[in-house]
């Protein structure tokens, strides 16, 4: 009826906007493509998604410390403990079913023909053994020292001189030595980053440590309260901020915009791109509408595309930014708003899920790695895709949650087959739209967890409420 259209209306108005702010980008993209605007122009269009983008990953890093501490002190360890492994088998699971799914369907589809020349001349990087690649992230789990948390490790991109730099923030500050200012020249021009960093900062050490303190000052019954108290209402500020943001989807039109006005024209990419770029979709569509779906049914009997529909703004979000670990703080909002998830779920499953549990990028590693083997005429043993489906996995527990991530880790697994890592070139050109499409896979990923995870340990919850004394954690 017509209240019932203009009440869901009303409850929707925001998300239908950004979705509008969606296809109104991708239309403007399109109808300013023929004017060839130059690099400097594109900057200008797309700089209000610039500062979207930049107001979003602004709020990740305290978003993420404050939520996982407190969302770890709030549960003593007994419960966190069973909490945290629930997420973590899910985290598994989802991952390494994404991971086959990418291997069978580029089996299955055989995109690579077994030649190269189409794809033009190929710049050369570095080489990374698995080894270093290894080290480095588990090195990034432990920084030595807050400042070493905040350090900036970055690697210049291909085919210049790739080195492996460690600017730390002094040097950024103060440029202490003019290498490293000739370096900060270098990198200011082309940075991918390094497995775990989430702007330049690294996450994985940030959720380690984060997990441990929450956890302790959790365990300090009346010594920690001030502490506990204090990362509550920093997390409550924070999400407050959050929803001053959520208000500026406008700029994820200027995102996408700015991205289809910039890219290679697509009628030139070869037919084994074309393919390559169908497989990709089809894979992360079983994955997120098929699998995803059927396993929130399965563990919860409750209507997973209602669950969904509550994430468009996240997804959507995800889609405009392509970074998962931007979109968090949105993520945050669509699970505690329109999903009413417990928040003492989302606190400690969402921080973690956006760093390490990453099935859209688990998918893509592992299917572009295959793609490549065939496009060199390399039939994979069964050995080898075992190699491939672990390297994998690790390769998107280590990706950080932001643009092309999933790119940089691929070394990983390219290296651990004995794959030409130059040929990561070949997939650059459509890596900016599968990009957006695995980070969508991502954050679903992530939210379907926190359902999950939140149904399973619902007893958990209430026998803690009763415990407490105190209503559901409802502010
Ligand atoms: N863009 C990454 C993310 O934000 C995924 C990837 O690069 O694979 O999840």
């Amino acid at each position: 009826s017509k209240e019932d259209v203009q009440a869901f209306l009303k409850k929707n108005a925001f998300v239908l906007f950004t979705v509008g702010a969606v296809i109104v980008g991708v239309i403007l993209g399109f109808a300013l493509r023929p004017y060839k605007m130059t690099y400097r122009e594109v900057k200008y269009f797309s700089f209000p998604g610039e500062v979207l983008m930049r107001m979003l990953q602004m709020l990740v890093l305290p978003l993420l410390v404050s939520s996982l501490i407190t969302g770890m002190a709030a549960l003593d360890s007994k419960a966190s403990g069973k909490m945290g492994m629930r997420a973590v088998i899910y985290y598994m699971t989802t991952t390494i079913i994404a991971v086959f799914i990418g291997i069978i369907i580029v089996l299955i589809i055989h995109p690579g023909k077994g030649s190269k020349e189409e794809f033009g001349k190929q710049q050369t990087i570095e080489q990374i053994s698995p080894a270093d690649a290894f080290l480095d992230l588990i090195r990034n789990m432990f920084p030595p020292n807050l400042v070493q948390a905040c350090t900036q490790q970055f690697k210049t991109k291909y085919g210049r001189r790739a080195v492996h730099v460690t600017v730390t923030i002094n040097d950024t500050l103060f440029n202490s030595t003019n290498g490293t200012q000739e370096v900060m020249e270098l990198i200011r021009e082309e940075v991918i980053p390094i497995p775990g960093q989430v702007n330049g900062v690294n996450a994985l050490g940030l959720v380690v440590f984060s997990m441990c303190f929450g956890l302790i000052i959790g365990n300090m019954k009346e010594q920690g309260q001030l502490l506990r108290e204090f990362f509550d209402s920093l997390n409550e500020a924070i999400m407050r901020l959050v929803a001053i943001i959520m208000y500026a989807p406008i700029g994820i039109l200027f995102l996408i915009a700015g991205k289809i006005v910039e890219m290679d024209d697509l009628t030139q990419m070869g037919g084994q791109l074309g393919m390559y770029t169908i497989t990709v979709i089809i894979g992360l569509l079983i994955h997120g509408v098929l699998i995803l779906p059927t396993l929130y049914f399965v563990i919860t009997r409750q209507n997973p595309f209602i669950f969904i529909a509550g994430l468009l703004q996240a997804l959507v979000t995800a889609l405009g930014t392509s970074s998962s670990s931007a979109t968090l703080p949105v993520t945050f909002k669509c699970l505690e708003e329109n999903n009413r998830i417990d928040k003492r779920i989302t606190r400690f499953v969402l921080p973690v899920g956006a760093t390490i549990n990453m099935d859209g990028t688990a998918l893509y590693e592992a299917l572009a790695a295959i793609f490549i083997a065939q496009v060199n005429n390399m039939e994979m043993n069964f050995g080898q895709i075992i190699t491939i489906s672990i390297t994998a996995t690790a390769a998107s527990i280590g990706a950080a949650g932001i643009p092309q991530a999933g790119l940089v880790t691929m070394v990983i697994v390219l290296t651990s087959v004995g794959l030409p890592t130059d040929d990561i070139t070949l997939i650059i050109a459509v890596d900016w739209f599968l990009d957006r499409l695995r980070t969508t896979t991502n954050v679903l990923g992530d939210s379907i967890g926190a359902g999950i995870v939140e149904f399973l340990s619902r007893h958990e919850l209430r026998s803690r409420d009763v415990e407490m004394g105190n209503s559901v954690l409802e502010e």
